[in-house]
């Protein structure tokens, strides 16, 4: 059975640009609640460990780098079915592939600065979650 919490970040480009507001309203009106919220900074030394499993990858300083750069929004979000109707609705990781109306079509600049991290399985979201939150800080 699918389980009912997911893990997100508005990411630095998208706070930058001032689009907090906007994509927690569009979060809250597809039914999702806000179970824990914080704003923060990533040091690089976390940005590397939360992206440790893209290490390899050829983005993977760029990244790192990136989610570093400036504060974000965690959170963790409570809905049913809650990991795959979030990666619903924030679209493709690349925003030109995203689907109309999505998180990402509205607000990402590129497939680097995509506005949105969204959890890819409940077991990811129990641990990007704890990463970020201690018990005393979820509701
Ligand atoms: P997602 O965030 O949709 O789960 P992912 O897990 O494959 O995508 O990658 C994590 C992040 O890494 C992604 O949100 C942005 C960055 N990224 C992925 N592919 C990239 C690429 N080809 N070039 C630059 N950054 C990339
Ligand atoms: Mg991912």
């Amino acid at each position: 059975m699918a389980g009912n919490k997911t893990f997100t970040m508005i990411k630095p480009d998208a706070v930058k640009a001032g689009h907090i507001g906007n994509i927690l309203q569009q979060i809250n009106l597809a039914g999702f609640r806000i179970a824990a919220m914080k704003l923060t900074q990533l040091s690089p030394q976390k940005a590397g460990e939360f992206y440790a499993i893209h290490r390899e990858r050829p983005f993977y300083q760029e990244l790192v780098a990136f989610m570093s750069s400036g504060p974000i929004v965690a959170a963790i979000l409570e809905k049913d079915n809650a990991v795959e109707d979030f990666r619903k609705l924030i679209g493709a990781t690349d925003p030109s592939k995203a689907e109309p109306g999505t998180i990402r079509a509205r607000f990402a600049k590129s497939v680097g600065e995509n506005a949105v991290h969204g959890s890819d399985s409940d077991e990811n979201a129990h641990v990007e979650s704890t990463f970020h939150f201690a018990a005393t800080e979820m509701f």
